[in-house]
């Protein structure tokens, strides 16, 4: 009988490990980095780079905030908001962050109009998929379209 208990307990314990594992944000999850101000800028990068696609997961974001009139927040479209700083808060804060499959986005609450980044979480193939779809400038955009109104005047 004895034995049985210390096993279940045992098991408890492993379990409870592995939480907070999950939670308590290892050196094992990858870094992101958030910037938002001095100017009406707001940027996700990750090793250097600008975020367009991720792999869901946990991930470390540290975000420097550098104007009180800013804040950064972090958000799945029709899901789950995160406020990482607050608009009048200037320095650097560090949370963990959990990304599921979806579209997502991070933008400064006042401004949120202007400053916005947006970013896909999906699998490899499905982020290697979407980031063909979100890629700038494939459709030449440029260049005047047959309904332009051209020598109307
Ligand atoms: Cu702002």
């Amino acid at each position: 009988m004895i034995r049985v208990l210390t096993a279940a307990f045992g098991a408890t314990a492993a379990a409870l490990l592995v939480v907070a594992t999950g939670l308590g944000g290892t050196s094992a999850a990858p870094a992101l980095r958030g910037t938002v101000g001095p100017g009406f800028t707001i940027k996700l990068t990750k090793a250097g780079k600008v975020v367009k696609t991720l792999r869901a997961g946990t991930y470390r974001l540290t975000v420097s905030d550098r104007s009180s009139q800013h804040n950064f927040v972090l958000e799945r479209e029709r899901g789950t908001e995160r406020v990482v700083t607050s608009v009048p808060f200037v320095g650097t804060k560090t949370v963990t962050v959990r990304l599921t499959r979806g579209a997502w986005k991070v933008y400064c609450d006042p401004h949120a109009a202007v400053m916005v980044a947006h970013f896909t979480v999906g699998s490899a193939s499905l982020a290697a998929a979407s980031a063909t779809t979100v890629a700038d400038d494939h459709g030449g955009h440029g260049e005047p379209e047959p309904g332009d109104d051209r020598g109307g005047r």
